[in-house]
């Protein structure tokens, strides 16, 4: 039978099968013998083939995948974990206090996905903590970003929900989808202390057609190896541009002669934070916050 992963706990999946039930699955022992290079080698919302009972399940195969959302270690191992696989777009929640998103981290987030092709929005939550003057600073971002309503967005899509600790990932979903009723903490332990509500990333159906996958809050994220040279490929409002410049495609837009993105800064067509963002990661200077 056909199912989706919808939780992976380490070696126990929950897998939704075509039946439209839960089973509790293991990795048959050879799917555990196979080369992998990401630390996990099935992630949820990956389509896989199983057998068994609902308690006592096996996965038997992994089916190839659309797309994937990865997430390089921190640690440097040559491993990245695969966040989420064959989703439709990434929401990532960004706020601007309790905790602080930067843009440098939003930013990072929106080059990883764009690499990948996956289409990304950003919901700036946690409006209520905010004076008129931050409120200001959040309609400037949502202007930066684009805006529109989130039920809307995820309807009839596989979304991979992501934001630091804290944001209200949870929260959020809860309540839009008040069945969800997930664990959110309470606000000192989620930002004084760092530590994490949602401890495993979780596919849950809201309809057949939708889905919505929560994970746990991330601190940092850092870049998938990329060249240099690619980065501004990920950059749309660049993208557009690049080749307009006297180098071309070797032109990283530091401090190149006749570079139409510096130009197209300069006459406010990109803002300068996003150039910035790009600046940091051409030259390895982001701290990855
Ligand atoms: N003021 C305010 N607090 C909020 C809002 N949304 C959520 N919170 C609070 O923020 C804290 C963290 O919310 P969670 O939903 O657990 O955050 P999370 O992003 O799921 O966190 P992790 O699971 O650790 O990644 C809780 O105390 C929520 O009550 C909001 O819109 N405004
Ligand atoms: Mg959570
Ligand atoms: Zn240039």
């Amino acid at each position: 039978m056909e199912g989706r992963v919808m939780k992976s706990t380490g070696s126990w999946y929950d897998v939704l099968g075509e039946d439209g039930k839960v089973y509790l699955c293991r990795l048959q022992g050879k799917l555990r013998l196979e080369e992998i290079k990401e630390s996990n080698p099935v992630a949820v919302g990956d389509m896989v083939e199983l057998i068994g009972e609902t308690r006592d399940a096996s996965i038997t195969a992994i089916k190839p995948r659309d797309n994937h959302m990865l997430r390089q270690s921190v640690k440097k191992t040559g491993h990245s974990h695969v966040l989420a696989a064959n989703i439709d777009q990434v929401m990532l929640i960004a706020t601007l206090k309790q905790p602080r998103t930067s843009t440098g981290f939003i930013d990072r987030f929106l080059v990883s996905a764009e690499a990948f092709r996956i289409p990304q929005v950003i919901i700036f939550n946690k409006k209520d903590l905010l004076t008129p003057e931050e409120c200001k600073d959040v309609d400037h971002m949502q202007n930066l970003y684009g805006a529109e309503s989130v039920r809307d967005l995820l309807r009839n899509k596989t979304t991979l929900i992501a934001g630091h600790s804290g944001v209200g990932k949870s929260t959020l979903l809860n309540r839009l989808f008040p069945h969800l009723q997930q664990t959110v903490s309470d606000l000192s332990q989620a930002t004084d202390k760092g530590t994490h509500t949602t401890t495993f990333a979780e596919m849950f159906m809201i309809d057949p057609k939708t889905f919505v996958i929560d994970t746990p809050g991330v601190k940092e994220w850092g870049l998938n190896d990329m060249e240099a040279q690619e980065i501004s490929d990920y950059f749309p409002e660049m993208r557009e541009l690049r080749l307009e410049c006297k180098f071309g495609s070797r032109c990283l837009h530091l401090t190149e002669p006749k570079c139409a993105i510096r130009q197209a800064v300069e006459d406010g067509r990109i803002y300068p934070s996003r150039y910035e963002s790009y600046t940091n990661m051409v030259t390895g200077k982001d701290n990855r916050k």
